[in-house]
This record gives structure tokens, C-alpha cells and sequence, in this order.
């Protein structure tokens, strides 16, 4: 296996979510930090212009989304502890909901609470990822007190779930006990009443110190261009063919734009499709900086349609 590469910057929760399963899994890794709003030079050829964070490249193979990169790092680590196969679809509707639902309140408290204070540039591009094309800073404050309301529910149920001592699905940490620590340092860390927001849930807090003393840390500094390199030295050996949907009409080899499905203002992810499985979709993609690449999404949560 090639050496796992996160392109990702530290203040990223997402970032951090992956950053805890590698360390929990105690794997080396090489970490390349990126800007925290577009351009992003040194990321873009390499996804085929996804802009999100993180990004995991494995040599040729580039994975986007974190549902899509725990499965990548699970399957390349050969780590059976995260997602169990017998656990793994409750593990990961779980932690889907986290991503969507419970991390779509969190981050409009966070952004609506430091609207003043965080440079203009950085909440209008997030608020044009997260809120849609219609908000605006009053709605926004106006919409607070019963936004922080629903995060607290959110939060109260997933403390319940969690009464008693290990973990959320299983005695020993799985993914979504660290889904649930990072959802609680990024509350912590981003919001001045996090912390004593989140003393309401004390079996939250136990999960976040219980996986945060349990990771590493052993990453090395790479730079963007040296990343570029390696996609260009390497060659990715994900398989080919697209499997027979039903009701679908996908060839491969067929130019696709992919897009996350939701009102935001993500560029499109564009490429010859090379496989589709029942959960996983892969374009290959070329850009002079890489040459021949492959990039791997999740079909859940985004929108495959032929530009043909
Ligand atoms: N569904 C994606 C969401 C990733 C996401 O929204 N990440 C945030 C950073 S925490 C982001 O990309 N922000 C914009 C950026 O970094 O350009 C995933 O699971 O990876």
C-alpha cells in the first residue's frame, strides 16, 4: 500500500474526524494542509474539482467524502475494529445522520454566533456550502435560540444511547463513537458556550476524552506539490465496470458530473465513469499536474448524472 496522504487543514472537524481514525487505528500518515476557502491549487487538479475537506490519496487513488474515506482506510488498513462488517450499516447511517443532520445545526450555532467576528470571506463561502442560497445574517440570529433547541435533542438522544459505559453500537470504540467525539470537540473548540453547552451531556463528554487519550498522532508534513508527484509516479489499481442498477442507464466509460445533493454551492466533480457499485462511484479523471488519477465518492448523498 502506498502511504496515506490527507490533503486537509487542522481546524477542519471533518478533517479532524479522520485525523481520530487514523490515529485510533495507529497508522502513519503524511498530511499536506490546504487553504481553508478556494482556490485550492494543489487540490483541485487531483479531484477533479472537489473542493471539500478532507481528501484522502492512497498513490493514484483519491477518495473524497469521509463515509467514502473510513470504508478506503478500513479496506487498505485491513482494521476490522471501526466498522465491523457486521456492525458497519448501522454504523454508518448513524454516522451519516451525524454528518448531515446533527452537524447542520452545529455549524449554523457556530457560524451564526462568530458572524461578527470571522473574516467575511470565510462565512460567505460557508454559508454558501451549508445555508442554501436564500439566508441572510438577520434570519440567521433570528433562527438561534431554536436552532440551539434542536442540537441540544439531537444531542440528548445520542447521550442516552451512549448510558452506561462503551461505546454507541459496541463495547469497544467503533466509528461512531468517534463521530461522536469529534462532533463534540468541534462544539467545544468553535462556539464560547460549547463547553458549557455540552456539560448536559456528560456520556458525550466521557466518548470525546475516552477517544481522544486513545489516538495517536504520527504524521509527517508533506508539501501539495510533492503529493502532486506521487499521483503522477503512481498507478491505481481500482477496479473496473459498472454494475447492473436497476432502473439505471450508466455505461462506463460515459462522461459524469457528480454533485452533492443538497441546495450548495459545490462545484461538480466531472470524469469518465470507470466503476459503480451499490455504494461506491469512481471517475477517472487526467490533469497535467497528476496524469492519470482515479477518484472515489460515495452514491449516497450525491447526484451522478451523464453529460452525454
Ligand atoms: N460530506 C463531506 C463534508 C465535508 C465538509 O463539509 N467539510 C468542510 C470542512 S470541515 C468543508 O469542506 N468546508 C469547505 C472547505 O474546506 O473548502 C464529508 O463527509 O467529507
Amino acid at each position: 500500500m502506498s502511504e496515506l496522504i490527507l490533503h486537509h487543514y487542522w481546524q477542519s472537524p471533518f478533517a479532524h474526524k479522520i485525523r481520530l481514525v487514523l490515529g485510533l487505528i495507529d497508522i502513519s500518515w503524511r498530511s499536506v494542509e490546504i487553504p481553508r476557502i478556494p482556490p485550492k491549487p494543489l487540490l483541485i487538479p487531483l479531484t477533479a474539482g472537489y473542493r471539500r475537506t478532507p481528501v484522502l490519496q492512497c498513490g493514484a487513488d483519491v477518495f473524497c467524502d469521509t463515509q467514502n474515506i473510513v470504508r478506503a482506510i478500513a479496506d487498505l488498513t485491513d482494521d476490522h475494529q471501526l466498522i465491523p462488517a457486521s456492525k458497519r450499516a448501522k454504523i454508518l447511517m448513524f454516522t451519516d445522520w451525524i454528518d448531515g443532520t446533527v452537524f447542520n445545526l452545529a455549524v449554523r450555532v457556530i457560524l451564526t454566533s462568530a458572524m461578527e467576528t470571522a473574516p467575511p470571506e470565510f462565512i460567505q463561502d460557508r454559508a454558501g456550502l451549508y445555508f442554501g442560497s436564500n439566508w441572510t445574517p438577520d434570519g440567521l440570529k433570528a433562527q438561534l435560540p431554536g436552532v440551539i433547541l434542536q442540537l441540544g435533542a439531537h444531542l440528548k438522544l445520542i447521550d442516552q444511547g451512549l448510558a452506561g459505559s462503551g461505546g454507541f453500537v459496541s463495547r469497544a470504540p467503533s466509528y461512531a463513537d468517534i463521530s461522536i467525539a469529534n462532533i463534540a470537540w468541534f462544539i467545544r473548540g468553535r462556539w464560547e458556550n460549547g463547553p458549557n453547552f455540552l456539560k448536559q451531556f456528560p456520556n458525550i463528554e466521557r466518548v470525546e476524552r475516552e477517544i481522544h487519550v486513545q489516538t495517536s498522532e504520527r504524521c509527517e508534513d508533506l508539501t501539495g506539490d510533492a503529493a502532486l508527484a506521487i499521483a503522477h509516479d503512481s498507478l491505481s489499481s481500482a477496479p473496473e465496470g459498472v454494475q447492473r442498477q436497476a432502473e439505471c442507464s450508466m455505461q462506463q466509460g460515459m462522461r459524469v458530473s457528480i454533485t452533492p445533493q443538497a441546495d450548495t454551492s459545490d462545484p461538480p466533480i466531472i470524469g469518465q465513469l470507470r466503476s459503480l457499485d451499490d455504494i461506491r462511484v469512481s471517475i477517472d479523471h487526467n490533469a497535467p499536474e497528476v496524469g492519470d488519477v482515479v477518484v472515489h465518492l460515495p452514491i449516497a448523498g450525491y447526484q451522478i448524472q451523464s453529460c452525454e
